[in-house]
């Protein structure tokens, strides 16, 4: 129902892990009245969305938590090592009601446009249920991964059975028993569905477009004793993390690949390979993401892990990535994801030696010229990342200019919170900051906090706005760019590289700063310390 215009101090976009937090600093700590829209009807943005089946967490439970309430750090228990997504919704929804967040969240409500007026310097901005409210601040906590990516395959509304997106999956689940079923995609998220989809269906058959290179998660219940250490040492914990250069425990070997001897660099490898998780992608030697001969050690490791587990040699081969880096595509864990091709219900077509999907049928897929039938289709092929969910708030900014059309060739924007023209917007973890690079929460609070001092300074010195000079904006465009060209991560075909999707303007879409996010949190700091240097305040 439609209500008249509302003011608040500040309008959040979004209540996942960026909005709740940014929603508890600007109201607690800065006592501004805020309000928050969020499109799901509970908190938790991305885990309240992907819900499909063996949806968890890749980075280790210990460090995916707010770091800011020390007693819930302390009170909180995750049950393993990753956890699934219904534990982290619980989680999310445990820290909302600690500090009563949703008195000034409304659900339900999808923001679809945002317009900033220059004679009152305030922006206006409207929802899908008809509000309409003006804030001197509009904070985007929308995610980075929250657009959807659907390709328009031919044909898919012909289709008679049922289809699911990943990344909109149906609260009440979804039931496989006896159904002949279709994965399409074999990314991060697929390699966690399809081991679990393939237990309960009467046969799956995966699309695989470009094979992966996957390491295992080796999940599992973590031992009391190391809990005890880590909350005991959360200080330190925090530290290291907020100081690294992923967000994580993980450290590069200083050294290159090339130097260690085989029998060094096979120990190095295990070690890594048996530990799980991120170490072998991000504690690996450190010439792998710059030399292509390094690299190849590391992905030869990977291929011969994949003949050793897949049985049969034909599929093994298909499973085998070629014809890209490995570690330049996001890391996907698996649990038994190789495995799974060695059960009797399960198919490969690979879209190399079988076909590419041709188009959706009425019973199925065709593919290479075969049609394949299925009682339920699941997409499993990602989001329009980064710049999608930011582009779907229709913003419009001095001169009513429009983020669509400004973004036009990839995004352009200062430090990857505040892009020129559009004042006192603020985008956390927006595109050109590390981001998806590192441990979320790492780099959500390093934004919430560095907005809220920026809020608070504006506050105390009575500006009315702040915005990205052009200037320091191109600059930071161009540093984007420069560093990344310096590895090969431009080479991969990647959603990073906004390649997941036909036209999309190419542009590496996050930072990778060359000391990582400790490096970033440091030049934000810089930046602040230097009065805000390369914004405009007025
Ligand atoms: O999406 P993706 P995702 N025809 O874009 C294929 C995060 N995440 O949802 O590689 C046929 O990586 C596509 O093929 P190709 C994580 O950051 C986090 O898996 O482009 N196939 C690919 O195989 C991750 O990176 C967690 O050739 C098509 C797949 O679909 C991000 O989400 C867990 C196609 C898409 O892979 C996205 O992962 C899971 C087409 N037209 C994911 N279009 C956590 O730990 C696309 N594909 C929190």
């Amino acid at each position: 129902m439609a209500s008249a215009t509302q003011h608040f101090d500040a309008v959040v976009i979004g209540a996942g892990f960026s909005g709740m937090y940014m929603l508890k600093t600007l109201r607690d700590k800065l006592g501004l009245k805020v309000k928050v829209f969020e499109a799901g009807d509970t908190v938790g943005g991305t885990w309240y969305w992907n819900r499909y089946p063996g949806a968890r967490c890749d980075s280790d439970s210990y460090i995916y938590v707010y770091t800011w309430d020390k007693q819930a750090l302390q009170e909180w228990q995750w049950s393993e090592r990753y956890p699934e997504q219904p534990e982290i919704l619980r989680y999310l929804e445990y820290m909302a009601a600690r500090h009563d967040l949703k008195r000034d969240i409304q659900f339900g409500t999808r923001v679809t446009g945002g317009e900033f007026d220059e004679s009152t310097n305030l922006w206006t901005a409207r929802t899908d249920k008809g509000d309409t409210v003006t804030a001197r601040y509009l904070i985007s906590a929308v995610g980075t991964l929250s657009t959807t990516n659907l390709p328009k395959f031919k044909g898919l509304e012909k289709y008679k059975g049922k289809w699911f997106h990943t990344s909109t999956w149906p609260k009440e689940g979804v039931d496989f028993t006896a159904k002949r079923v279709a994965v399409v995609g074999t990314g991060a998220t697929a390699v966690q569905a399809i081991p679990e989809i393939a237990l309960q269906a009467k046969h799956l058959t995966v699309f695989q477009r470009t094979a992966n290179y996957c390491v295992p998660a080796r999940n599992g219940k973590v031992d009391p004793d190391v809990w005890k250490a880590r909350k005991a040492d959360y200080d330190n914990i925090i530290k290291r993390t907020r100081e690294s250069f992923f967000g994580q425990e993980h450290y590069f070997i200083p050294k290159s690949a090339l130097e260690a001897t085989p029998e060094e660099r096979e120990a190095e490898f295990d070690k890594r390979w048996d530990a799980g998780g991120f170490a072998f992608w991000l504690a690996n030697y450190q010439d792998m993401f710059f030399s292509e001969e390094a690299n190849e050690l590391c992905a030869d490791y990977i291929r011969r892990k994949i003949r050793k587990t897949v049985k049969d040699q034909a599929i093994a081969e298909r499973l085998m990535p070629k014809g890209h880096h490995y570690g330049c595509k996001r890391q996907p864990l698996d649990t038994n994801y190789y495995e799974t091709f060695n059960r009797d219900n399960v198919l490969l077509v690979d879209a190399k030696t079988d076909g590419a999907i041709e188009e959706i049928t009425e019973k199925g897929i065709r593919a290479g010229g075969k049609e394949y039938e299925f009682d339920i289709i699941v997409f499993a092929t990602g989001f329009d990342a980064m710049t999608g969910p930011l582009k779907a708030l229709n913003l419009k900014g001095r001169g009513g200019r429009s983020l669509d059309k400004e973004w036009a060739d990839g995004p352009h924007t200062y430090l990857g919170i505040s892009v020129a023209g559009f004042p006192n917007l603020f985008t956390i973890t927006g595109p050109q900051s590390p981001s998806v690079l590192t441990n979320m929460p790492v780099a959500i609070e390093q934004h919430v906090e560095w907005i809220t001092d920026c809020i608070e300074h504006m506050e105390k010195t009575g500006k009315k706005t702040i915005e990205a000079t052009p200037q320091a904006q191109e600059a930071w465009v161009a540093n984007v760019n420069a560093v990344v060209n310096m590895t090969l991560m431009v080479k991969a075909n990647s959603w990073y590289m906004s390649a997941n999707i036909p036209g999309k303007p190419k542009a590496f879409l996050p930072y990778l700063d060359p000391e990582g996010v400790g490096g970033y949190r440091k030049r934000c700091a810089d930046v602040a310390a230097k009065g805000y240097e390369g914004f405009a305040l007025a």
